[in-house]
C-alpha cells in the first residue's frame, strides 16, 4: 500500500486528492487532499471515481485504425504512419484550408492540451480552427478583449471576500464553478453568508446553488442582457455610479442604457421592475460586490452583451480590481503578452463568413464548412478530446457531415459518438500515467495557487504520453513525418520563449543568455521543461523542483489589485462602450420589442456528470434516469403531458420522459447536454443512453459578437407523445 496525491482534473475546482493504491498499482480509496491549502480536503463523487474511470475496461489502450466500418488494433507507430498519410494526402491534393482542428474541452484540463494545442494549430497552418469554447465561453473572451484588451483577462469573483454577491447563470452546487476555480465553491458560498454576506441567484430554474443563496429569482431565458442593462440604468438614474479606475466610454454607456430602464426591461427578462431597482441598489450599496455569470448567460442569444455589462456593474459600482470584487489572478507561469490591441473578425468563416474570434471559427458552422463544396472546403479533421457529435448544435448534422470527410483523426481515449467516425484512434494514458499542471485553469482562480502533480503511476511501456501524441501530431502536420524526434520540437518552442524573455524589456531575465538559461532548466520529459521555463520566468519566480518540493501545492495569497498589469487596450483605459458592442445592442431593443417564444429549452448540469462522458463509470451513472425534461407542473396541465413528452425544435424532435418540478419557471423545459449515447463500445453508457439536446439545438442562431452557439432559450414546442 502507499499514498499518492494528485490534482483531480476532472472540473475546473483544481481539487487535490490523495490516493490510496495497492502493490500492484490499484487505487483502492481516493480522498480529498487535507494538506491541499486551496482545497483543504474537499472532494466531489466525480474525483471520488477516478481510480474506476481509469480502470474502466472500455478505455482504449492500443491505436485504432479503422477500415470501412471494421475496427483492429494497430501499433503507435503504424498509427502515426497512417495519420501523416491522411493528412498529407490531403493537405498535398487540396491545400492546408481542407484540414481543420476541434479541441475539445479536457485539453483546459491537460498538460498536453496547454503546451501542445497552440503549435498544433499553427503547423496545421488552416483557418478551419473550432473548439468547444464557441460551445462555451467564448462571449466572456470577447467581451474581456474589448473591455480590458485581453481575451484571456476575466476577472473573477473575490469569492473569500466580498459582501454581495450576483450570481447569473451559473449553479456551482452541480459544475463546481466555471471561469472561477474555487475549490469547495459551496463552502465557499455557505461561509459568504456565514459572514454576512449576500448572495442572490438569477436563474430560470431554483438550483441546489439557488436554495443556498439569500434570494432567488427566476429569469426568461436569455434576457439576463435585458435584466442586467435595468441595473445599469438605475446606477445610472439614481446616481450610484462610483468608477475607481480609468475608464472610456462612460457617457455612452449611460446614453445606451437610457432606453433600458427597469419598466423597460421587466416583461422581457421576466423580473419584475422594483426588484431591477433593488437589485442595483444593493450592489451600490454593499460594502464591496461581486456580479458573476457563467454558462447560462454565455450561450445564449446575447451572450457577449450580458458579459459585457456583468463586467460594466462591476466597474460602475467600484469593484472592478479591488479586494471583495472582482479581480485578476497572477497565475505562476509566463504565457507572454499580447502586443496588439484585441479585436475579432480578423477573418471570416468560408461558408456563412462569420468572423473569428480568438483565432477560432464557430463549432457551430463546423458542419457547413464540410459539407459545402469549393475551395477550402474541410476534408480532414484533427479531434483532441471532444464529442462534437454530442457537444455541438445540431449534432446530428455534424455527425452526418463527419461521414463524408476523407481523413479523420481522434485523440481520445473512448470511442464515442465522434471518434466512432475516425480513421485513426490515438488514446492518451490514463489519468494516473500523466504530469499534471493547470496552466488554464489557475489564470481564473480565486486565490493565486500553484501545484504540479508528477505521474502517480509509471509509463506503460511503449505508450507515449499525451505530450507525444500530441506533438507526434504537431511534426506530422509541419510536415516533418511520423518518425520525427518530439524532443526537437521541445527544444525549438523553448528556444523561443527564452529568446522573447531575455528581449523582453523589463522581464526578470532581460538580457540574459538564452542558452544559459536552457542549460538552469530541469525536467525529465519536454513538457516539464517548458513548465520549469514558465515557472522561472513568471511572476512568482517558481520553479519545478520548487513545486515537487511542496506536493500538496503553493499558496500564494489572496488576489491583488493589477489593473494596470493586465489592461492592454489601445486607449490605456478599460472601454465601457467598445464599438462592436454598442453595435450589437441594437439586436437587444428588436428582442425586447417581439413576443416571446411560448416555450423554451434551456440546459442543466448535475454533479455526477461531465458533459458527455463519465457515463461509462458505473458509481457515477447509477440510480435514476437523470435525462429527464424538467417541466412546470402548469405546464404539464396545461399541454395535457403525461409521461413523456415529444418536444420539437426548428431543427429536430425527441421523445423524453418528464420531471414535473415547480423549481423551473412556467414556460421553460430544461434538459441536459451530453446524453444520446449510441453506436460505441461503452456499455455502461449504452444502458444509460438518454437522448441528446443538440438534436433541438439550432446551429443557425449565433451569438453575433462571438460567434456562440445558442443552447439556453431555445423555442421548442412540447406535447403529448
Ligand atoms: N446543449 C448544450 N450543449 C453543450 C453545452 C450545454 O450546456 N448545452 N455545454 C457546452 C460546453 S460548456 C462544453 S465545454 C462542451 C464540451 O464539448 P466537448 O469538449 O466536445 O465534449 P466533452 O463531452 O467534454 O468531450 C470530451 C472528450 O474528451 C475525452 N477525454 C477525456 N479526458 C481526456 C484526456 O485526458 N485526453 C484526451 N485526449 N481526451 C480526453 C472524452 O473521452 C470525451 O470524448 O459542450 C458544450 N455543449
Ligand atoms: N458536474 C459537472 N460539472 C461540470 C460540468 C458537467 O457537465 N458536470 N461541465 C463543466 C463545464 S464544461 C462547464 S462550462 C461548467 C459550467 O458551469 P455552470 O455555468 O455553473 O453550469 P450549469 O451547472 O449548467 O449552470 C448553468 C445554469 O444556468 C441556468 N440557465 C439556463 N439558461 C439561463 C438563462 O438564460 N439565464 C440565466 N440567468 N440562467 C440560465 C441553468 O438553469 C443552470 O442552472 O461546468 C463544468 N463542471
Ligand atoms: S470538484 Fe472537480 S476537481 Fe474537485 S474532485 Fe470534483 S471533479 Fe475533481
Ligand atoms: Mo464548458
Amino acid at each position: 500500500m502507499r499514498t499518492a496525491h494528485r490534482t483531480c482534473p476532472l472540473c475546473e475546482a483544481v481539487c487535490g486528492l490523495r490516493l490510496t493504491l495497492d502493490d500492484a498499482g490499484h487505487v483502492t480509496s481516493v480522498k480529498g487532499d487535507p494538506d491541499d491549502p486551496f482545497s483543504r480536503g474537499f472532494i466531489c463523487p466525480k474525483g471520488a471515481s477516478l481510480g474506476r474511470l481509469d480502470s474502466d475496461p472500455d478505455r482504449l489502450r492500443t491505436p485504432m485504425i479503422r477500415t470501412g466500418g471494421e475496427w483492429r488494433e494497430a501499433t503507435w507507430p503504424e498509427a502515426f504512419r497512417a495519420v501523416e498519410r491522411g493528412l498529407t494526402g490531403v493537405a498535398g491534393a487540396r491545400g492546408r484550408q481542407a484540414l481543420a482542428v476541434y479541441l475539445g474541452n479536457p485539453n483546459a484540463h491537460t498538460m498536453a492540451g496547454a503546451l501542445y494545442g497552440g503549435p498544433l494549430i499553427r503547423a496545421l497552418g488552416t483557418r478551419n480552427v473550432f473548439s468547444a469554447s464557441t460551445a462555451d465561453q467564448m462571449p466572456k473572451h470577447v467581451s474581456c478583449g474589448l473591455m480590458f484588451g485581453d481575451p484571456m483577462a476575466v476577472p473573477v469573483p473575490d469569492l473569500d471576500r466580498t459582501d454581495h454577491l450576483l450570481m447569473l447563470g451559473a449553479n456551482p452546487l452541480e459544475s463546481n464553478g466555471s471561469l472561477c476555480t474555487a475549490p469547495d465553491f459551496p463552502g465557499r458560498l455557505k461561509a459568504l453568508r456565514a459572514r454576512g454576506g449576500r448572495l442572490v441567484v438569477v436563474d430560470p430554474r431554483r438550483t441546489r446553488t439557488a436554495a443556498l443563496a439569500d434570494e432567488h429569482l427566476f429569469v426568461r431565458p436569455g434576457t439576463d442582457a435585458h435584466l442586467l442593462f435595468g441595473i445599469v440604468h438605475t446606477l445610472f438614474a439614481e446616481d450610484l455610479t462610483s468608477v475607481g479606475v480609468e475608464v472610456e466610454g462612460l457617457a455612452e454607456l449611460r446614453a445606451l442604457a437610457e432606453d433600458f430602464s427597469p419598466k423597460a426591461v421587466a416583461e422581457t427578462c421576466g423580473v419584475p421592475a422594483d426588484v431591477i431597482t433593488r437589485l442595483a441598489r444593493e450592489l451600490a450599496a454593499a460594502p464591496t460586490a461581486a456580479v458573476y455569470a457563467r454558462i447560462g448567460t454565455c450561450t445564449a442569444e446575447f451572450g457577449t452583451l450580458a458579459q459585457w455589462l456583468v463586467d460594466a456593474v462591476n466597474v460602475l459600482t467600484g469593484n472592478l480590481d479591488r479586494p471583495g470584487g472582482v479581480m485578476f489572478a497572477t497565475p505562476a507561469t509566463e504565457t507572454g503578452r499580447r502586443s496588439k490591441p484585441y479585436a475579432t473578425g480578423r477573418w471570416r468563416s468560408r461558408v456563412r463568413g462569420l468572423p473569428e474570434a480568438n483565432g477560432e471559427l464557430p463549432v457551430a458552422t463546423l458542419a457547413d464548412e464540410i459539407e459545402t463544396p469549393g475551395e477550402g472546403q474541410v476534408r480532414a479533421l484533427v479531434v483532441v478530446a471532444g464529442n462534437p457529435v454530442l457537444s455541438a448544435p445540431d449534432g446530428p448534422r455534424l455527425e452526418e457531415a463527419l461521414r463524408g470527410l476523407e481523413f479523420m483523426v481522434c485523440v481520445d481515449p473512448y470511442l464515442n459518438e465522434t471518434t466512432r467516425h475516425a480513421d485513426v484512434v490515438l488514446p492518451p494514458p490514463p489519468v494516473l500515467h500523466s504530469p499534471h499542471y493547470d496552466f488554464s485553469l489557475l489564470a481564473f482562480a480565486v486565490r493565486d495557487y500553484a501545484r504540479f502533480s508528477p505521474p502517480v503511476l509509471p509509463p506503460e511501456p511503449g505508450r507515449p504520453s499525451e505530450a507525444e501524441i500530441l506533438a507526434r501530431l504537431t511534426l506530422i502536420a509541419s510536415g516533418q513525418g511520423a518518425d520525427a524526434d518530439p524532443a526537437v520540437l521541445d527544444e525549438l518552442i523553448l528556444e523561443r520563449l527564452l529568446r522573447r524573455a531575455v528581449e523582453t524589456p523589463g522581464s526578470p531575465v532581460e538580457g540574459r543568455d538564452p542558452a544559459e538559461l536552457r542549460a538552469g532548466l530541469e525536467g525529465g520529459t519536454g513538457a516539464e521543461l517548458r513548465l520549469d521555463a514558465m515557472l522561472k520566468l513568471g511572476p512568482h519566480g517558481l520553479s519545478l523542483a520548487e513545486l515537487r518540493a511542496n506536493p500538496h501545492g503553493i499558496d500564494l495569497g489572496p488576489l491583488r489589485p493589477r489593473l494596470g498589469e493586465v489592461l492592454r487596450t489601445a486607449s490605456g483605459k478599460v472601454e465601457l462602450a467598445p464599438a462592436e458592442l454598442v453595435a450589437d445592442v441594437a439586436r437587444l431593443r428588436e428582442r425586447a420589442s417581439a413576443p416571446p417564444p411560448e416555450m423554451v429549452l434551456i440546459g442543466r448540469r448535475h454533479l455526477r456528470s461531465n458533459n458527455s462522458w463519465l457515463h461509462n463509470v458505473e458509481p457515477l451513472v447509477g440510480g435514476s434516469n437523470r435525462c429527464t425534461l424538467q417541466i412546470n407542473p402548469d405546464d404539464v396541465r396545461r399541454l395535457g403531458l403525461d409521461g413523456h413528452a415529444v418536444v420539437r425544435s426548428a431543427v429536430g424532435e425527441l421523445t423524453v420522459p418528464l420531471e414535473p418540478t415547480d423549481s423551473i419557471m412556467p414556460g421553460v423545459v430544461s434538459l441536459p447536454h451530453g446524453w444520446g449515447h449510441q453506436g460505441t463500445s461503452q456499455r455502461v453508457a449504452a444502458e444509460h443512453a438518454g437522448v441528446s439536446a443538440n438534436v433541438l439545438t439550432d446551429s443557425s442562431a449565433l451569438d453575433v459578437p462571438s460567434g456562440n452557439a445558442v443552447f439556453n432559450g431555445v423555442p421548442v414546442t412540447v406535447s403529448r407523445a
